[in-house]
């Protein structure tokens, strides 16, 4: 059925010059030598453990290279629904050990490093993250390679460099020079006909392909994650900027919009370059483009590429000369719109629109809502509502938020649409980076308890139910506990060699990772921990010998211009370099904020937590999910009824599950008490006064420094914590007494791991391919 023609010369011998590698150890070793002496022109004697895994790198490159172009080909014949997903972020991590697994190359490789002298786990250590996004927008993995952001921690703040990801090759990414396309910025547009209008000037930008391949599990399936970097030549015609700034940086910020102008270019120069790209392979297809929605589907990853929306609706009226109403219908069927955050900040030009709805109340009718130009001075495009009505469906991230949605932002789109544009997708994660990769102890124990392949449980997570028969056997419990014992003694390590301090393993490990976010409510937590330490510190040595052992980690990034969040990172830093050498408390309780929080660092934190704390005021963290991947490796959850965190009790039962705190309908009635009829927080909460009271005075340190992060609880306390942190310690008691009976414990995280079935991320995309894109997965054969 190909169309493709060979180009030249004798078929056979392009046949058989595209067969496979092998891929037995002496092949591997032997393309791993070739590599060292002709890719990387290096020597035996002088190859160092970087060059090892350039050197191994390239050659499952190779085999990798082969799978993406046979699935390029058998896409390309079959001309089958192409699903794309536009998004301004993509958080990959690392590739290699991740392609070893899904190619079922890890043991031969690990034989063949062996052989020539080096440790595999060394080389996969180091590979740099690939870390194009800021966190869980990020889920479903890049788009702009250029300045990223590392954040360190330098005399207890956060510190910002340009992430080394981008200074050495990546092997993993390959330029195509041969796929690019003009970007028009600028410029003007006329009527020539007084009917067609053509728009010519301004700045013509090239933007060139980077593909990435993204192997699938146990499959010759090789996806392609393409970004676009802005090419080496720019036509400036009527302006001066440069182009190279558009592709410059990761804007580093999360959950807000921006008003600037080169972010408005990024998301315009992408999604251009990304529709001429879907439109030209359209064009190879020989189809009427009326039927575009039927072999096109574009999932937007939260407003930031709706732009794709009007420029797909300028290509079809000025390229395609097809009239207004057939257009609209052909972009409103290919669109489909998927919300990330109910937080005013995040959307963009809703605050705006609210300082409008504050200065003329009631005055602006529904028809003024919906309207994708927000009238003012300057007037502002609502992307949002723009998003919705470019879209055949929208959905929210997990039941609750989805709710949300439509009882708020899109509450009158609901109204005019009807409930069934309207939808859920619960969020998932990949069980091969989150179980299998990150926590091979555990893969192993599951796949030798259920005496099933470990592909089985990987590719149906629900086969984890399997292990609830073994809950109640003792040898089981046994090796379970001595998994995440061994998992805790490799974090252990890590803290070890990167701050120098000795950790107890036998300690109950608590663990809060994420982007810093007054919402996120990390202040809670440490806040949690001058508690315990001041009750700690009050104790006689005699009542301190019945408390459970706990240390405490922190890790996420703050926004490089959120200021109380990076008062909250040093808040932190500073908690612990008191807690952690006073001589009467060290041993109960010790506090780490682990710097440089990466996909790669959290696949070390997660599979050694005993508890992990996902702690949002209700109705604000739209899912998250790292409690997903906390709760699959066994460990349980504190948490508000927030989010994924619902579903997750749902499936594991809420004995398993630590839940706290308001619940979402509760919380417009208290902001509004807190605004109104405000009651000082000494009377409120006593417990947290005097938490606020220690840091006030001085005990951590950096006296004074804290009070404007303090002042937004003690004042207005939007996110609540005055109401919640009883009912939080209360919650934090629970746990230490559960974890007293290690036995029920370990039950209890074995009963939490083997219901994490719905959490998958392959059930996650089979609803978007159902819901939305009504396609179907087509294997390579
Ligand atoms: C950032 C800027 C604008 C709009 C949304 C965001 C955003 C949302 N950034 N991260 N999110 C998170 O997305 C995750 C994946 O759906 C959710 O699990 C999490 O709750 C969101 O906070």
């Amino acid at each position: 059925t190909g169309k493709e023609k060979w180009p030249r010369g004798e078929e056979k011998v392009w046949i058989d010059g595209t067969r496979g590698l092998d891929t037995d150890v002496p092949s591997i070793t032997k393309s791993f030598v070739n590599h060292v002496h002709t890719s990387l022109a290096r020597q035996a004697y002088n190859l160092d453990d970087f060059g090892a895994y350039q050197a191994a790198a390239l050659s499952v490159r190779d085999d990798l290279i082969i799978n993406w172009n046979d699935t390029q080909l058998h896409f390309t014949r079959k001309s089958p629904k192409r699903a794309y997903y536009l998004s301004l972020e993509f958080l990959m991590g690392r590739t290699f050990d991740n392609a070893l697994l899904n190619l079922g190359l890890k043991e031969k490789y690990n034989d063949g490093m062996t052989k020539l002298g080096f440790n595999l786990e060394d080389l996969l250590e180091k590979e740099r993250d690939a870390g194009l996004g800021n966190g869980g927008l990020g889920r479903f993995s890049g788009l702009l390679p250029g300045l990223k952001r590392k954040p360190g921690i330098a005399n207890g703040s956060q510190l910002e460099a340009p992430d080394p990801w981008l200074e050495h090759d990546n092997p993993w990414e390959l330029p195509r020079a041969d796929v690019s396309y003009e970007v028009r910025f600028y410029g003007h547009s006329e009527r020539l006909d007084g009917m067609k209008a053509i728009w010519s000037g301004g700045q013509e930008v090239l933007a060139m392909a980077y593909d990435t391949m993204v192997p699938g599990y146990d499959t010759k399936n090789t996806n392609n994650l393409r970004l676009w970097e802005t090419g080496d030549y720019e036509r400036a015609l009527e302006s001066s900027n440069s182009a190279a700034a558009i592709t410059s940086v990761l804007y580093p910020n999360d959950h807000t919009s921006f008003g600037k102008e080169l972010r408005l270019k990024q998301q315009y120069f992408w999604t251009a370059a990304s529709l001429a790209d879907i439109i030209r392979r359209f064009k190879n297809i020989d189809k009427p483009i009326t039927e575009f929605p039927e072999y096109v589907a574009i999932q937007l990853n939260d407003t930031h590429p709706t732009l794709a929306v009007p420029e797909l609706m300028r290509i079809l009226l000025d390229d395609e000369d097809l009239p207004w109403d057939t257009a609209w219908n052909i972009v409103t069927n290919t669109f489909f719109f998927t919300n990330h955050t109910v937080l005013p900040e995040a959307l963009e030009n809703m605050l705006f629109l609210q300082a409008v709805e504050k200065k003329f109340p009631g005055d602006r009718e529904k028809l003024a809502r919906m309207s994708l130009i927000e009238e003012g001075f300057p007037q502002n495009v609502r992307m949002a509502n723009l998003a919705v009505i470019g879209s055949r469906k929208v959905n929210g991230v997990a039941e609750l938020h989805s709710e949300l949605l439509k009882a708020t932002i899109v509450k009158d789109f609901v109204d005019f649409y009807g409930q069934s544009k309207f939808f859920n997708v619960t969020n998932g994660i990949t069980p091969r980076r989150w179980l299998d990769q990150c926590n091979p102890g555990l893969s192993n124990l599951i796949s030798e308890t259920l005496q099933i392949p470990k592909g089985v449980f990987l590719k149906d997570l629900y086969k984890l139910e399997g292990l609830l028969k073994y809950v109640d056997n003792p040898t089981f419990q046994k090796k379970w506990a001595a998994i995440k014992q061994s998992n805790k003694e490799r974090l252990a390590h890590y803290v070890e060699t990167t701050l120098g301090f000795k950790i107890n393993t036998h300690a109950m490990f608590d663990v809060q990772i994420k982007r810093l976010h007054e919402y996120k409510r990390q202040t809670m937590n440490i806040f949690g921990v001058v508690h315990r330490y001041l009750t700690l510190k009050a104790m006689t040595p005699a009542e301190r010998k019945k408390v459970n052992p706990k240390v405490v980690f922190f890790a996420g990034k703050a926004a490089p211009g959120y200021y109380i969040a990076k008062l909250t990172i040093r808040l932190i830093v500073n908690v612990a370099r008191v807690i952690n050498v006073d001589p009467d408390t060290k041993d109960l309780l010790s506090l780490f904020f682990l710097p440089d929080y990466s996909v790669s660092l959290a696949e070390i934190l997660i599979p050694a937590s005993d508890i992990s704390q996902h702690i949002s005021t209700a109705g604000t963290e739209a899912s998250g999910t790292s409690n997903m991947k906390f709760c699959l490796n066994g460990g349980l959850l504190v948490g508000t009824v927030d989010g994924a965190n619902i579903e997750i009790a749902e499936e594991v039962g809420e004995s398993n599950v630590f839940f706290f705190g308001h619940l979402t309908p509760a919380v417009e009635d208290l902001r509004y008490q807190h605004m109104y009829h405000p009651v000082p927080i000494e009377e409120k909460c006593p417990a947290l006064a005097q938490a606020l009271n220690e840091i006030s005075s001085g005990t951590f340190g950096d006296g004074g420094v804290y009070e404007p992060l303090l002042n937004t609880i003690r004042q207005n306390d939007y996110y609540l914590l005055t109401e919640d942190f009883d009912s939080y310690i209360k919650a934090l008691a629970l746990v230490d007494e559960a974890y007293q009976d290690r036995t029920e414990w370990i039950k209890k995280s074995i009963s939490t791991s083997a219901k994490m079935g719905k959490f998958s991320s392959d059930r996650a995309i089979q609803d978007y391919a159902q819901e939305c894109w009504n396609i179907e997965s087509s294997k390579l054969t």
